[in-house]
């Protein structure tokens, strides 16, 4: 049964990040130098699996385009994104780009993967199917049109100046224990036979290539300025936001919406969602490794602060939801406020907040690493996206 109550979070020390396993790291340069490898490395070996490398060649197609989307504010294209590799193996993924249409010059751009196809997060009803590399997949159907089209209007989007790309997850890797056999894995190996977990590579780990792969395709976009790439995602696409920050430089801000156990909460309080839950219910996600820690957080020699920690110095938005409580709120700001140890390293203070006591409900603290609890359930709202780009223009306009 999951802990709902305060005072029975366990007592636990959190390790430092700089003095892991023995290190001192005092300084930026002894971070970027030697400090944050490790710790990635440590990652990549005990959560979420090998950094998968960039397929032999990458090519894409534009396969629709409507200079006149959402009334006429937005450029909308569907490019059909092909990875191949030199022995044959390929595979593609579909990708949604919507762009402001009289942008003064190319915008920054948000990257992020969905839920069951981006057919259900637009209300455009003459975009394709997505989400198609799954065979089983239940919302590949024109029925789940528009469904989550709530959880956040591109008009809301390109309006602020913004473009936004999205590509379904199924496509990367199709979200069930058995999804390894229609993953992008398999353009590395033969992975037909696998489910379940696996020893080096996760489908998070996946999901969280695949925005690279999304950014290596944005970079020959005309359209949208690349260098200017943030990189979103809500609740389990939230844990692979982080991750494709930790890994990928490139995405020059991060955004963790409700992600919980695996992503910005606390695992040591084991409030809420926990390892054993989590790796239970979705076993692909993780890698074997982390499963010792299933009942046996306080093993952890690590916890969630460390992966917000390599996001450092860039900026990161970390949110939950006030009834959010399976993802653990307080766990979320206290991952944000103890990544601190890194940010402050490079003059940076960032949450920026002299205790570690969440804002109330409502506040969006806007700093270096931002949060907010925003009141309600476990969702991505226009309430959230709204302060995800108040936090791009500070970025964009200094
Ligand atoms: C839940 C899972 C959470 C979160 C969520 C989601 O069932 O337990 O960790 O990832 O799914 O992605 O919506």
């Amino acid at each position: 049964m999951p802990n709902y109550d305060e005072s029975k979070v366990p007592r636990f020390e959190l390790p430092s990040i700089l003095k892991f396993r023995g290190m001192n790291v005092t300084s930026a340069f002894q971070w970027v130098n030697h400090g944050r490898s490790k710790i990635l490395e440590l990652y990549r070996k005990e959560v979420f699996g090998k950094w998968l490398p960039r397929p032999d060649r990458i090519s894409f197609e534009t396969i629709s385009r409507r200079d006149d989307a959402l009334e006429g504010r937005a450029i909308r294209k569907e490019i059909r994104i092909t990875l191949a590799m030199n022995d044959g193996r390929s595979h593609c993924a579909n990708m949604l780009l919507y762009v402001p249409r009289n942008a003064p010059k190319p915008p920054p751009v948000f990257l992020s993967n969905c839920f069951k196809g981006y057919h259900t997060i637009t209300d455009e009803k003459d975009v394709l199917l997505s989400g198609g590399n799954w065979s089983g997949n239940p919302d590949f159907n024109d029925e789940t049109r528009g469904t989550f089209a709530g959880r956040g209007d591109f008009r809301d989007i390109v309006d602020r100046g913004y473009a936004s790309a999205a590509v379904c997850l199924h496509d990367w890797f199709p979200d069930h224990p058995a999804g390894w056999g229609e993953s992008a894995l398999n353009l590395f190996g033969d992975f037909s036979k696998m489910e379940g977990t696996h020893a080096e590579y996760t489908a998070i780990g996946t999901w969280a290539w695949g925005l690279s792969r999304m950014l290596d395709v944005l970079e020959c976009e005309p359209l949208v300025d690349a260098s200017r790439a943030m990189v979103c995602g809500h609740s389990r696409l939230g844990k692979t936001a982080l991750w494709a920050g930790a890994n990928d430089p490139r995405f020059r801000m991060v955004i963790s919406n409700d992600s919980g156990c695996g992503g910005a909460a606390l695992s040591k309080r084991c409030f809420g969602e926990t390892v054993e839950i989590i790796t239970g219910g979705f076993p692909h996600w993780f890698v074997k490794a982390f499963h010792q820690y299933r009942n046996n957080e306080a093993a952890l020699p690590f916890d969630q602060h460390f992966l917000l920690s390599l996001i450092a110095p860039r900026p990161l938005c970390v949110a939950s939801a006030s009834e959010d409580l399976w993802a653990d709120p307080k766990g979320e700001f206290l991952g944000a406020y103890y990544a601190g140890e890194v940010y402050r390293l490079f003059g940076s203070d960032g949450l920026g907040l002299a205790k570690p006591e969440p804002p109330a409900v409502d506040v969006f603290h806007t700093a270096d690493v931002s949060y907010h609890n925003r009141s309600g359930e476990h969702n991505i709202t226009p309430v959230d996206w709204k302060h995800y780009m108040d936090v791009a223009d500070r970025l964009w306009e200094c």
